[in-house]
């Protein structure tokens, strides 16, 4: 296992990134994070053999190999994917899952082709309303569920992509090889990997994946009636200074981090170093791309030696703010609370 992430579980295997690998725009594929439910294949697939099937509400089936997609209109896109549990382990309250601090999201360039592509070739009935993927883990633990989950017919008609391509290599075997779904500005549960099969259906795919997770809910509440998690929330996180650092009193600081929206795009970015009595705007850096993250920095010079609390807080081209804390729930989804991704430092 690479040395590069911090392994938050074994089996199944789930790893972060480390902070400093996320300052770059791209993440590349040797350390962009691990996030499984199951087994991943022991091995790639033998693509002569391999074939997606598409069925369910539409006119007519299909078996499609890897050629019949390559000769598909192609598409590339960028696209931050984060784990709807990233930032669980800041939560003040603790919630159940893997102990996601920031670490759990990364950004590639990935090549593929739109989901619209194979959905049109395959025709859609009226009926059509959702559209399920399965891939070819194995199930773990005692239930032996599959991965299956569905995103609504105009997602997948507006915004999807099948990518067997990531940062220009095929998708390496972790991610998803030979192809993965990939719900642009939606968390990571929407982007099913190792696609064996797209069926689509009349109402939401009913099963453990869809009903019982990837739903914000309270204890005492049915995870049924919750919200599904969908688009990644507007979130800015710190990745320089870390938090524990020591900064020397009276040299300029470049203060760095990240921050996505979601389906949205980053509008600003403003920083506070004295624990959120005074706000700086954030200078944003790098490429401006729907679906992709957003990079910043703002120049500090800390003055006076001691503790230092440094905020950063995100707003979207939707209008909408960072909460200053989480809205807590029992798994622990879509932390993107201001206060509970503060860094404190010690200036000296
Ligand atoms: N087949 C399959 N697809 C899956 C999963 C899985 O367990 N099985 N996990 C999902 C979740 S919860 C996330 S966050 C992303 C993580 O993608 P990555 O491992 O390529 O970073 O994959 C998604 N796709
Ligand atoms: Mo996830």
């Amino acid at each position: 296992m690479s040395p590069r992430l911090r392994i938050l579980s074994e089996k199944p295997l789930n790893a972060e990134t480390p902070p400093e690998h996320l300052l770059s725009w791209i993440t590349a594929n040797r350390v962009f994070f691990s996030r499984n439910q199951g087994a991943i294949p022991r091995r790639k697939v033998d693509l002569r053999r391999w074939r997606l099937s598409v069925e369910g509400e539409v006119e007519r089936p299909l078996r499609l190999g890897i050629d019949d997609l390559l000769r598909l209109p192609r598409a590339i896109a960028a696209d931050t994917l984060e784990c709807s549990g990233n930032g669980r382990a800041l939560l003040t309250e603790r919630a159940s899952g893997n102990p996601w601090t920031l670490g759990g999201v990364g950004n590639a360039v990935w090549g593929g082709t739109r989901l619209r592509e194979v959905l049109t070739a395959a025709g859609l009935k009226p009926t059509a309303a959702h559209v399920a993927f399965e891939g070819l883990d194995r199930p773990l633990g005692a239930a032996g569920v599959p991965f299956i989950r569905s995103i609504p017919l105009e997602k997948a008609l507006s915004s999807t992509l099948l990518a067997w391509e990531m940062n220009g290599d095929p998708l390496p075997l972790k991610h998803g090889f030979p192809l993965r779904a990939l719900a642009l500005g939606w968390t990571g549960a929407n982007c099913v990997k190792w696609l064996k099969r797209i069926v689509v259906l009349d109402r939401p795919w009913n099963g453990f994946y869809m009903d019982r997770v990837y739903r914000f809910f309270r204890k005492g509440e049915d995870p049924s009636s919750g919200e599904p998690v969908t688009a990644m929330r507007l979130k800015a996180v710190i990745l320089r200074p870390q938090p524990g650092d020591l900064l020397p009193a009276g040299l300029p600081f470049p203060v760095l981090g990240a921050a996505w929206a979601g389906e949205e795009e980053i509008a600003a970015v403003e920083v506070s170093c004295d624990g959120g009595a005074t706000w700086l705007a954030a200078e944003l850096l790098g490429p401006s791309v729907r679906y992709a993250w957003r990079h910043w920095q703002i120049l500090w010079t800390p003055p006076a030696k001691g503790p230092a609390r440094i905020l950063a807080r995100a707003r979207d081209s939707a209008g909408r703010r960072q909460p200053d804390r989480a809205s807590w729930n029992v798994l622990g989804y879509g932390n993107n609370g201001v206060e509970e991704h503060g860094v404190t430092v010690t200036v000296g």
